[in-house]
């Protein structure tokens, strides 16, 4: 036994009486154990080893092909009263979601073990830290645990007999997906999830705990769990400043987090250093700044797309230690995917362990294949990445992917407005995604899938949040996606990136000017530098100024159809939509008019 936290003890006693697993085992945290769960799932074939030679340290795995993502459809916040769940959440009743878990979850582990992981969301040491326990009948879940969080004793000897950690209760079961259900009840700091193994459903340290329940948590004690990366962006003076920002998910913010700067910027003395990911809690600090931490210590990216062109960081990342989930399998026991490079392997085994080859009319990697690899690998990972003090953000930077509307950014006029920017974020399907063209899904700081309470109260808790800092970081809008009439991309995107973040930095530090539009503040295009940049849209069509000015213009327009469905989408918030970004949004149509 690890710890003599009765309450804990008994909630283990209580669930295993509920499971009934042959045996209940404490993950302790040490090499020597997660080595004999290495090897016990090799045997058992849960997962298999790779190459030692090319991929040291690194294991495959396959999910069941009916449980390859997160599934929102299941996913519900358990909390008394439905209204505090919003109608962007599904809800159930916490007696109601109970029982019918309870009926699942009884003796579901029998044959099985039961492993107790304690963990820690933060480093350990860290003031911003809290921990959780997640029992668990899957090994697999285990190791990504060992890779995403801090686990084992030393969790427990900070938690000591204090009750403030998080409940989660994972379980195989049939791997049935009619009684798939992700659960969360934010009154009891506990979160059931079963019949699933995809990481996104199952490391419950991750979207269920950083975000859902932190984000409640966040509300009732004065600080925020956001969907967002955190990197620094170093200047030639080695003066770095810290940026957080959010995407809808599938949107590049691996990508951005770990970006290389263009040669240009790098020979000038730039560098990019990445802090996260995925998700930063973000508290109010004593000197009237908002500081940051990435929760989390590895990173659980999408695979297919993930190319020397995209993410040559993130290439690098996985070459150790790394799980890859639902990636193609190579004969030599290395592994292959959709975007990694030009040359597919001529025989693979496809994520179904099916035989593949580039004939075959199927992909050889699911679209949402993964890795999950520990943040320390990362070639370009922050020195302040695991800092217990977290990093004081001068900018927040929200995105999305809008074909024509949003320009390449923009600056808000201050945090009111700032959150209003937040709460309109929004992609659009284009040409290159299945489905129609134009549809706009609205996810107000990339957190609808997220956040655990109604989004009415979480948009005027960062009202709130802004007033407890005196000096609050800028917050801007960035749209890398706009398109062409042809429908091509005008502006290149992945490393390029870069230039619109020296000016977001430039603006923060007041050394650039802006032009005033009525969205708010857009780059003059003489200010982003387009020195050594060397991209074609099409052939005999270098990018140059007057692109740049076509991507940066606000077409009154296309605001005025936004105005229209953001204020559609705010109905749905009905009385708790706080009255400021209300007001916002009656000041965005005046402005357009
Ligand atoms: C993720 C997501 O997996 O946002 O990070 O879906
Ligand atoms: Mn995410």
């Amino acid at each position: 036994m690890l710890t003599t936290n009765k309450k804990l003890l008994q909630w283990v006693d209580d669930m295993a009486a509920m499971t009934q697993p042959d045996k209940v085992v404490w993950i302790d945290g040490s090499e020597q154990q997660l080595d004999a769960l290495r090897a016990e799932a090799c045997q058992t074939g849960e997962i298999t080893k790779l190459n030692d030679e090319e991929l040291p340290g690194c294991y495959y795995h396959r999910t069941n092909p009916n449980d390859v993502a997160r599934v929102e459809h299941r996913t519900f916040i358990c909390c008394s009263d439905k209204q505090d769940a919003g109608p962007t959440n599904n809800w159930m009743a916490p007696q109601e979601a109970y029982a019918m878990a309870t009926d699942i979850f009884t003796g579901a582990m029998k044959g099985r073990t039961m492993y107790v992981i304690p963990y820690s969301m933060g480093a350990v040491a860290s003031p911003f830290a809290k921990a959780g326990i997640e029992l668990t009948d899957s090994i697999y879940v285990v190791l990504n645990m060992n890779i995403m969080t801090r686990i084992g004793a030393s969790v427990l000897d900070k938690l000591g007999d204090s009750d403030d950690w998080v409940r989660g209760l994972h379980g195989k079961c049939e791997m049935d997906e009619e009684k798939r259900y992700i659960l969360h009840f934010p009154e009891d700091n506990t979160i059931w999830s079963c019949n699933s193994g995809y990481g996104g459903n199952v490391l419950l340290g991750k979207k269920c705990f950083a975000l859902r329940i932190a984000s409640y948590q966040g509300l009732r004690e004065n600080w925020m769990a956001e969907h967002m990366l955190l990197m620094g962006i170093e200047n030639p003076k080695g003066e770095i400043h810290y940026v957080a920002a959010a995407f809808p998910s599938m949107c590049g913010k691996t990508n951005l987090a770990m970006m290389i700067p263009p040669e240009s910027y790098r020979r000038k003395g730039y560098k990019v250093w990445c802090v996260g990911d995925d998700i930063a809690w973000i508290r109010p600090g004593a000197d009237g700044r908002l500081w940051a931490v990435n929760p989390e210590a590895g990173f659980f990216g999408v695979a297919p797309g993930t190319g020397k062109k995209s993410n040559p960081n993130a290439l690098e990342t996985v070459q150790k230690d790394t799980i890859f989930t639902n990636v193609a399998l190579k004969d030599d026991g290395t592994v292959w995917w959709e975007g990694l490079n030009d040359s597919p392997p001529e025989h693979a085994l496809d994520w179904k362990g099916r035989p593949w080859t580039p004939a075959c009319t199927e992909k050889g990697a699911h679209p949402n294949a993964r890795f999950t690899a520990p943040a320390r690998n990362c070639p370009c990972i922050s020195p302040r990445w695991e800092d217990p003090q977290g990093v004081p953000l001068s900018a927040i930077i929200f995105g999305g992917r809008r074909a024509k509307t949003a320009p390449l950014v923009y600056q808000a006029r201050d945090w009111q407005h700032g959150v209003f920017v937040g709460s309109i974020m929004a992609s659009e399907t284009t040409a290159a995604a299945s489905g129609a063209v134009g549809v706009v899904r609205r996810d107000p700081m990339a957190m609808l899938p997220f956040c655990g309470y109604h989004l009415g109260d979480y948009l005027n808790h960062w009202l709130q949040m802004g007033k407890l800092v005196s000096n609050p970081p800028e917050i801007f809008h960035v749209n890398w996606f706009r398109l062409n009439d042809d429908g091509k991309f005008i502006w290149p995107g992945y490393g390029e990136n870069f230039r619109v973040l020296e000016w977001i930095i430039r603006r923060c530090r007041g050394e650039v000017g802006a032009e005033t539009t009525p969205i708010g503040y857009t780059a003059k295009p003489e200010d982003i530098d387009l020195e050594g940049l060397d991209y074609h849209i099409a052939p005999g069509k270098p990018f140059g100024p007057a692109d740049l000015k076509e991507i940066l213009s606000v077409e009154k327009a296309y605001w005025r159809d936004d105005a229209a469905g953001i204020r559609e989408f705010f109905g749905k918030l009905g009385d708790r939509l706080p009255a400021e970004i209300a007001d916002e949004l009656d000041k965005l149509d005046e402005n357009v008019k």
